[in-house]
């Protein structure tokens, strides 16, 4: 089981390690690379294209702005692809999760919220976990964990 995250710039990377983070929790081998749907489109066309003989069984696709990363990634590659849109601009990241989401019909992009690395790795891991067993178990202890620590905070303001 294999992610690839890729990032359309280095300056991505402050919330690309938190899908990182994520992956790496949940046990799963990721590869990061830096590759511009604008900058390096022939970097980006080889990587989607030999992206599934490589193992890679998901992508991440972090970028801002014009963000068309995910799609030209999607658009060589039968492997799901979700979409990471980052703060990177004047427009907030307004920007990129439009450029990201607003995919047109034959070539989804799942799309998390912008800046939200966490939920790409969780979404990732749980693509991954309908071909094994092992890793739905982490999931569902994963949101069991959430909702125990969440139900202990509600416990703490009842208590006062
Ligand atoms: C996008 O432009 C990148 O994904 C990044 O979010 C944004 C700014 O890139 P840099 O100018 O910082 O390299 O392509």
């Amino acid at each position: 089981m294999k992610v690839g995250i890729v990032m359309g710039s280095k300056s991505d990377y402050p919330v690309v390690e938190r899908a990182e983070k994520i992956l790496a929790d949940f046990g799963i081998e990721y590869e990061t690379r830096v590759i511009s749907a604008h900058r390096t489109p022939r970097a980006a066309e080889k990587f989607a294209s030999e992206a599934e003989a490589n193992g890679i069984q998901v992508i991440i696709a972090a970028a801002g702005k014009a963000a068309h990363l995910g799609g030209v990634l999607a658009a060589f590659t039968p492997v799901p692809v979700i979409g990471l849109p980052i703060k990177s601009s004047t427009l907030d990241g307004l920007d990129s999760l439009l450029s990201i989401v607003q995919m047109p019909k034959g070539v989804p992009v799942a799309t998390v919220a912008i800046d939200g690395a966490e939920n790409a790795g969780i979404l990732a891991a749980q693509i991954l976990s309908v071909a094994s067993p092992e890793l739905r178990k982490a999931i569902i202890d994963y949101k069991a964990k959430m909702e125990a620590d969440v139900l202990a905070i509600d416990a703490e303001f009842t208590s006062k």
